[in-house]
């Protein structure tokens, strides 16, 4: 089970919120936990939107609503709860982050100095510290950290002028640079990939490069397409997500979001059975690409937008019915709305939550954990031994919502003793 993260020597640390779970009490094969993650009202935390996940599921990075009008960058754990990120000197607090390494020390995204947004690294050790602009910039130029390598040596984003120049960037410990025009975004797991859009704003097609290569790949067009934008890339450089403007042919246009890959080309995402979408977006791609999760607007404006995911098995799906009817999830009074990240796996997701009676504006943020075998193999290795009971009660240990066997919201001894009334049981 994943090993506590490193807490941050000057960021303040806020204690978990009481754990407000739901999981699943269903012995059946194939289960799945959802945690609720509300913010914790002192300091007054508003709202919490996951951008990224560790591989493991442990850390979470992403935003969250400061009082009335500031927004920080947050990283959360189910043991740690929320711990600020902080912001550059300067101005309001509007920091973001964006990505994670694989082992939760190292996060980037954008601060804001009160005149710039810039891109961040954040590790314990130095806490908030700006990334380098690319030589070719001077200080009145932004830049945005939006992606990071497996081993987070590489940070990778958008460097340039509002009104002017920009390019992809990539940037380490030691150098920064940017190459290509006019905006890059996500990385490979290597770094070996980035997707980007260019050449500029006026004609906007997302690319991949194979970083070093002379020439940008530009992604297939479809029909009636005006417009592209990349989104991330997936571990392995061979899947780009992103959104894509189709004319309506008057004049207007509508957005959706695709996948592009080399062997399939470019499609998008429209919807699902019984949900008309107005619009879709893509946020999160899997390891190797095989699965998309996002967002779907419905057509009927009262109605709320749906979370989705992909895989070309079953298509898209209504990510709260997936939970609701194949893994046994009870949402309560929850309607998932967006999906922004998935680990390489596609066995955790996570996004934001709305009240499901359209008056309550209530925003949580929210951490699925899908599993293909049954409870009492814990570790989803296909065998029921005693390393499941360890690992069971490491994650009871460590809030987690996996652990939270009879589905009533919180942990107590109650669920260990169900989950070992399940494990003799057996699978
Ligand atoms: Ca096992
Ligand atoms: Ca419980």
């Amino acid at each position: 089970m994943p090993s506590p993260r490193r807490r941050p020597a000057k960021a303040p640390i806020f204690a978990a919120a009481a754990p407000l779970l739901l999981a699943a009490a269903s012995a059946s094969a194939q289960w799945a936990s959802l945690q609720r993650i509300t913010p914790p009202d002192s300091p007054t935390l508003r709202y919490f939107v996951p951008y990224s996940l560790t591989p493991d599921g442990a850390v979470l990075v992403g935003v969250v609503g400061v009082g009335d009008y500031e927004s920080e960058a947050v990283m959360w754990t189910a043991q740690d709860g929320f711990t600020l990120l902080g912001d550059f000197d300067g101005g309001n607090i509007q920091s973001q982050a964006y990505a994670v390494s694989d082992d939760g020390s190292i996060i980037t995204g954008a601060g804001w100095t009160g005149q710039h947004s810039r891109a961040f690294r954040w590790t314990s050790a130095t806490g908030l510290a700006e990334v380098p602009l690319p030589p070719q910039y001077d200080q009145g130029a932004d830049s945005f950290g939006y992606s990071i390598t497996a081993d987070g040596s590489t940070i990778a984003g958008m460097a340039g002028y509002l009104f002017g120049s920009k390019t992809e960037f990539r940037a380490t410990t030691q150098e920064s640079v940017g190459e290509k025009s006019y905006t890059g975004f996500g990385i490979s797991a290597d770094g070996a990939f980035m997707s980007g859009t260019g050449p500029s704003s006026g004609t906007s097609l997302a690319w991949r490069w194979r970083v070093g290569d002379p020439q940008l790949q530009s992604l297939d067009k479809l029909s009636g397409q005006t417009s592209s934008h990349a989104g991330p890339i997936s571990r392995d450089g061979s899947t780009v997500i992103g959104d894509v403007e189709i004319s309506d042919g008057h004049g207007g246009y509508t957005q959706w979001g695709f996948r592009w890959t080399e062997a399939s080309g470019t499609s998008r995402f429209t919807g699902f059975p019984g949900f008309s979408a107005v619009t879709t977006s893509a946020w999160g791609v899997n390891g190797d690409g095989s699965i998309v999760v996002g967002s779907a607007l419905s057509t009927d404006p009262t109605a709320r937008a749906r979370a989705f995911m992909w895989d070309a098995q079953h298509g898209e799906r209504d990510l709260n019915r997936v939970l609701a009817e194949d893994y046994g999830v009870d949402l309560g009074e929850w309607v998932l709305v967006q999906a922004f990240a998935v680990s390489p796996d596609g066995a955790w997701i996570a996004g934001n939550a709305y009240h499901a009676d359209v008056n309550d504006r209530t925003t949580i943020g929210w951490l699925a954990h899908l599993h293909q075998g049954c409870r009492a193999d814990f570790n989803d290795d296909g065998e029921t031994n005693t390393i499941d009971v360890l690992a069971f009660l490491s994650a009871w240990a460590a809030g987690q919502a996996d652990a939270d066997t009879n589905a009533d919201g919180t942990l107590d001894t109650r669920d260990v003793i169900q989950f070992l009334g399940l494990w003799a049981a057996g699978c």
